[in-house]
Order: C-alpha cells, then structure tokens, then sequence
C-alpha cells in the first residue's frame, strides 16, 4: 500500500470522500487521489516521493509557479508580525489600492476569503444596488457553492432556477435563471420575460468549469450593451481570470467593461483570497457604510494579503510575464491541437491565454451542452497515461490546464510527447 493509499483510507474515515473540496477526491478518474506533500515550481511531489508536472497549480492560484521564493519569504516576515487581528492594517489598504489602480471599472474593493465569498457578496450587492432580485447565471459556469447558484445545470430557460444541490431549498434558487453561454439571444429573452426584474447577469468572462471554453466574438459585448439597455448590472466573475489574462484581467483582454468584477486564487497566491469590487456608487451600498450587510474575521487576513501582494507585485513590475505565458499557451496548446489532428483523435483542444484543454469530442464546443458530449472514459485513459508519466493534470474533463512561469518549454515539449504517445497508440486501432 502507497502511502497516498494509506493516508486516502484514513482521510475516508474522518472527511466526507476523504477530501475538502469534491474535485480532489479523483472520483470522476478513478484513482486514489495523491496525498501532496510539497511543491516547488511547476512541480508538486507526494508523500511517496513521486515528483510531477503540475497543470493545476492549485486550480489557478500558482502562475508564477510554487513555492515563489519571494511569497514565501513575504508570508514567513508576515507571520512573524503576528496572523490576524480583526483590526485594519496597512496591508489591507496596500492591496484595496493595487486593485482599484489595476482592475478598470474597480473603484472600492471588498476582501473576502473565498471566491465563493466573493460572488455571493458581488450578487447581494448587485441585488441591494439595484433593488432587483433576479440573476442570471450561464448553464456550465461555476461561481462557487452558494445556494443561489447552485443551479441546475440545463434547467430551462425560461424557468426559475432548479437547486443542483441537496439542501437548497427552492426558494434560494427562485430568482436564479439559466442562459446559454456564447448565446446572447438566450439572455435577450430572459431580459424580455422578466423586465425590470433582473439585477445582474453573471459570467465567467472565459469560462473555464466545463472545461475551458472562450467567449465567441461579441458575446461578452452583447452582455454589456443587454445589460446596460435593462438596467441591470454585468458581473465579470475573474476568480480565475482575474489577473491571470493580463494585470487588468478580463476586462482588459477582451475590452468589454464589467460593473462588478470578483477575485480569488492569484490575488492570495494561495492563501485564502477573494475580493469583490466595482463602482464606488455601488460599493458604496456595502455595509458599513450602506444598506448591503457582508462580513468575515479573517478578510484581509495579514499573512494572506502579503502572499497576493508578493505576487501581484511581482507580476505588476515584470508585464512581460504576461506577454511569455500567453505566447506560450498559444504555442503549447497549439502544438496540442497539431498533435491530435495528425492522430486523427476524436478531440479538440480548447484554451484561451494559458487556460486550456483537451475535449473528447468532435463536436466543437461553444457550450455546456457541446462540452457534455465529450468522451469521459476516454478523459480517464488520458488522465491515468498522463499520470503515469508524471503529469499532473486536472482530474476530471470539465476543468482546465493551468499554465504558469514556472512551466519551461522542455517541460512543456515532454508533455507533449507524451500526449504524442498516448493519441498516436489511441490513432491505432484504439476507437
Ligand atoms: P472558491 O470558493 O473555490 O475559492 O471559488 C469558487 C469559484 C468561483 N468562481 C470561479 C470562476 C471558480 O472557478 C471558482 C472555483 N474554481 C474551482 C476550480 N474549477 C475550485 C476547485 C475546487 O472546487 O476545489
């Protein structure tokens, strides 16, 4: 027995699926999940000392690689300071004003410890700012576990929102409407079905929770224009992309203005980070200064403002990572998509900047429903070859690489080859 097996067998005992989150229980790929022990990078190693290529930098947070020596000595003098206080600091203030001077559209910000935290807040904020209660999300986007937007996936259109979740009593999800993500029309006849009732339309601005899938031409621009026509506000859910795409986020990669943008991951380097942020008439509404009540003892925690400080410092002095990592997730995941039609796989490659991956299908996808009919047997065989490999990749089809500075070209070409083997083996006979 692997000590990865032995410490799963334990944890299955004491934490429902043996995890603290779903996704890392490697259920969807079958496999005992392995326990990590530590990290440096782009690379983790788990307790067995088995060394791999991260692709999922803790779902995000991690671009400039672990174990950032510059983080880490940041966190280390923070502590020293002492971990929380329940008091304003200096710190608090240093990243409230990082953001607003980087994030357009942000004038005032709200640290929370999640990104969960931070669109249930940005939702109850809309709701407050505009006296409206209805939302809508896109069928396939993840916002996190709050009630409201735990969903059903594909619940009709033009129906009040179904819970996706044992425990979430009907009336959460009420006001909750679905649309179809790349279907502007979809939201259009929401806004004329429910007029002057919704208070804001939620989007990944690259969605990245069905796997990565990008906004086509003009969909993000059709949401601005719908959302300013009805009133309502346009919520850039950048938990992800939030200083992923460039230092302005998404915004400023696509060039279409959010009202609301909420954070998470990168901005706490992975310390635990979310924040919220837009218009100073609409923050304003945040309590204590408006109506909005929200709250947290650990927001703005010290030691975690100085991790994302570290970081997004970092990346603020050097923009010419940003240049790099989006050069080379064009590159590599480009190469990818030579690779899997000169195997003749039944895949595709799907990415925007350094987000992507593999879908098991032919059907191009645009949305969740396309996204659906990817293979998920076939992701598994991918999955556990990669693995084997030591490549480290997301284990489940519905989520993204996660390409970082850390991740040079050899690495990035090895993992390539070994995709090579597996599609070309699978090119043989293999279905
Ligand atoms: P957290 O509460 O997990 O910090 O953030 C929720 C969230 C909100 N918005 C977007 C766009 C997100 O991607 C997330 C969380 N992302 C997943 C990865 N697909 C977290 C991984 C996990 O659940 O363990």
């Amino acid at each position: 027995m692997t000590k990865s097996e032995e410490l799963y067998e334990r944890a299955c005992k004491v934490m429902p699926g043996g995890v603290n989150s779903p996704v890392r229980a490697f259920g969807s790929v079958g496999q005992t999940p392995r326990m990590i022990a530590s990290a440096d990078g782009a690379y983790m190693t788990d307790e067995d000392g088995n060394r791999y290529l991260d692709f999922v930098g803790s779902w995000g947070p991690m671009i400039l690689g672990h174990n950032h020596p510059a983080v880490r000595e940041a966190v280390i003098k923070a502590c020293g300071d002492g971990l929380s206080f329940g008091a304003a600091t200096a710190r608090e203030v240093e990243m409230a004003e990082l953001i607003c001077g980087s994030v357009p559209n942000v004038e005032m910000v709200r640290m929370v410890n999640s990104g969960t935290e931070a669109v249930m807040s940005a939702i109850r904020a809309a709701r407050g700012f505009t006296g409206r209660d209805r939302i809508v999300k896109f069928t396939g986007c993840y916002h996190g576990h709050s009630d409201a937007l735990l969903v059903q996936a594909g619940s009709g259109v033009m129906t009040a929102g179904i819970p996706d979740s044992a425990g979430v009593p009907e009336g959460c999800t009420r006001d909750t409407l679905s649309a179809v993500y790349n279907d502007a029309e979809s939201v259009r006849n929401l806004f004329e079905a429910f007029p002057e009732e919704i208070a804001a339309v939620i989007v990944e601005p690259a969605a990245a929770n069905m796997g990565v899938v990008p906004p086509r031409a003009g969909f993000l621009e059709s949401l601005r224009k719908l959302c300013t026509e009805h009133g309502a506000l346009l919520i850039f859910d950048e938990v992800i992309t939030g200083f992923r795409l460039g230092f302005a986020g998404a915004q400023g990669y696509f060039g279409v203005d959010a009202d609301l943008v909420t954070f998470g991951k990168i901005i706490g380097a992975g310390m635990p980070v979310g924040a919220y942020g837009g218009r100073r008439e609409i923050m304003q509404k945040v309590a204590p200064l408006g109506p909005v009540y929200q709250a947290g003892t650990l927001s703005g925690n010290p030691v975690a403002m100085a991790a994302g400080l570290a970081q997004l410092t970092i990346l603020r002095e050097h923009p010419e990572i940003y240049t790099q990592l989006n050069e080379t997730g064009d590159w590599f995941f480009g190469e990818a998509a030579k690779l899997l039609a000169a195997a003749g796989a039944k895949a595709q490659v799907s990415s925007c900047g350094s987000l992507g991956c593999i879908f098991f299908t032919e059907t191009p996808v645009v949305n969740y429903a396309a996204a659906k009919t990817s293979d998920t047997a076939r992701y598994t065989e991918y999955f556990r070859h990669m693995l084997s490999h030591g490549i480290y990749l997301a284990p489940s089809q519905f989520e993204a690489m996660f390409l970082s500075a850390a991740h040079r070209r050899e690495e990035l070409q090895r993992t390539l080859d070994v995709m090579q083997e597996f599609f070309f083996s699978d090119s043989r006979g293999m279905g």
